[in-house]
């Protein structure tokens, strides 16, 4: 069967077939451009993956590809130094990549020879070997031998992000994820070139990251979760292999201790952090608004500076996330003057601040370097523009967008509706760099889903949520926007189906989109 896929040419779609070749431009997110050729690569199974001689790190990506690539075709992909020019298999190498690749963008040429990628950094072999993966046969992503045959289409794409940030989020404190969850995630948020896992780490409801200086949060404050389970948290070492292991995925983990609201977990943890001196009781409940630090006692300065102190010791990325988010019991005033001790701290512990859009009050001072996230539902908010007229950089995840906790309609079993249903059209359907009055794309870093986890106990939840909405915020994060096109998008949206079911991933069958 032949069809046409709006935006991405001619496309030969063969039900029955075992593994079915793509097309060139029919990937996710769009790149900046795709030409075709004629002439398509059959992987053949003595087939070397060769990367840069001298490059430690382009090896590192090689052995990342080879260890996909051999689960399901069976073959031996040994990982070699790249000699002279690349004749066959599979290369990645540091040299002859177009200017335009930058930092994270890559050149991959498909011929009848040999498959190429050529980048100016090996996070740019990472993303271009991501394309790779979906030129493949879906089957590429069994976990056990397929029969093939491994063919990748011909031609070239030229590719770089528009947003340097794309981040995903996800909430470990309304329910304790495993880090074998976390691990899960990133690999599947890395599909789909995204380079920022934001953890949310302390909320009312529990605190999932251990502190030398303050036990008692990890181990009694961690010690439940909403709905009354048992929570749980990560020792450092845990953290540290998430770190490590999202590292080799070249995604950047952004750690958030949610600070001055949010806190009853910490609260209950030490009665000294309460302005009354009494602990509140643990809370397993959903309610927002109801905690906060002392911001009147020294005792609370020396908790949030040994806390960001050890968390920035173990985290290698250059943000740390003060939340600042739904402070309803932290009177403005005494708010302002908390963030205004706070961010020096940031900046003392090496870090950048961001925080929840409501830290760019005008009573909050400008930290250098700071960081906007903006979850708001109305497309002005003088806060963030007048933050932004003062520096300030902006994250961009609207709630009714890109809050992948939000039901797609009515009849979602699990997530919330605050703010509105958001179907995958309406998760694709706007432009970061043009949303919000006052905030020019210049001063857009970027754009986040967030993943709440009030109502998702499970990795099956996550995922149910998280496709295909995340690849649509993704896209959003990556491809230029002369590429938005929602009748191109759900058509190769679809065509993800075929691997997302390969790779057990539970997602979410949208009428909206055309499914493969
Ligand atoms: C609002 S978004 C919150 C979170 C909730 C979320 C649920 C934000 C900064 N605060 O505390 O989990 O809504 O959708």
């Amino acid at each position: 069967v032949l069809t046409l896929a709006a935006g991405a040419g001619l496309v030969a779609v063969t039900a029955a077939s075992p593994a079915t070749a793509a097309s060139i431009g029919r990937i996710v997110p769009a790149p900046v451009s795709a030409q075709p050729s004629a002439t398509a690569y059959t992987l053949p199974s003595d087939a070397r993956v060769q990367t840069q001689a001298g490059s430690a790190q382009a090896a590192g990506v090689g052995a990342y590809l080879a260890g996909i690539l051999r689960r399901s075709t069976g073959y031996a992909l040994p990982v070699t130094p790249a000699r002279g020019a690349p004749s066959s298999g599979i290369s990645l190498l540091l040299t002859g990549a177009p200017d335009t690749a930058g930092e994270q963008g890559y050149q991959l040429d498909v011929t009848a020879k040999a498959v190429v990628i050529r980048a100016r950094t090996p996070n740019g072999l990472f993303n271009g070997v991501q394309t790779l993966r979906q030129l493949l046969p879906a089957e590429i992503e069994s976990a056990t031998a397929r029969p093939g045959p491994w063919v990748i289409p011909g031609g070239r794409v030229v590719d770089h992000p528009r947003f340097t940030y794309r981040g995903a989020m996800l909430d470990v404190a309304r329910h304790f994820h495993p880090v074998e969850t976390v691990k899960q995630y990133i690999d599947r948020i890395a599909l789909y070139k995204i380079n920022y896992l934001h953890l949310h780490l302390t909320d009312d409801q529990g605190w999932r990251i251990a502190v030398d200086g303050w036990p008692r949060l990890a181990t009694y404050g961690g010690s439940t979760q909403v709905g009354g389970g048992p929570g749980g948290y990560y020792t450092k070492a845990d953290y540290k292999e998430i770190v490590a292991y999202a590292a080799q995925r070249f995604v950047t983990i952004v750690p958030e201790v949610d600070i001055p609201g949010h806190t009853n977990a910490a609260l209950a943890s030490y009665a000294e952090l309460n302005c009354d001196g009494v602990a509140p009781p643990l809370y397993t409940g959903i309610r927002v608004g109801f905690s906060s630090l002392c911001t009147s006692k020294e005792d609370t300065y020396t908790f949030v500076k040994d806390v960001l102190t050890e968390l920035a010791a173990i985290t290698p990325g250059p943000y740390l996330h003060i939340g600042g988010d739904e402070a309803h019991s932290t009177p403005a005033a005494d708010y302002a003057t908390f963030m205004n001790r706070v961010q020096p701290m940031v900046a003392a512990a090496g870090k950048s601040a961001m925080g929840w859009h409501q830290m760019g009050a005008p009573t909050v001072g400008d930290a250098p370097g700071r960081v906007l996230q903006y979850w708001g539902t109305t497309a002005s908010d003088a806060t963030v523009s007048g933050a932004v007229a003062r520096g300030a950089k902006v994250v961009m995840s609207p709630a009714n967008k890109a809050y992948l906790d939000m039901k797609y309609d009515a009849t979602t079993p699990l997530g919330l509706s605050w703010a509105g249903y958001v179907e995958v059209k309406t998760a694709y359907d706007w432009n970061p760099g043009a949303y919000l009055a006052g905030v020019p794309e210049s001063s857009v870093l970027g754009v986040e889903a967030p993943l709440w986890t009030e109502t998702l106990l499970t990795e099956d939840h996550i995922e149910y949520m998280a496709f295909p909405r995340l690849p649509a915020i993704a896209e959003l994060g990556w491809s230029p926007w002369s590429t938005h096109d929602w009748e191109g998008f759900r058509a190769r949206l679809g065509a993800q189906a075929p691997r997302w079911t390969v790779m057990g991933i539970d997602f979410y069958r949208s009428s909206q989109v055309v499914w493969s």
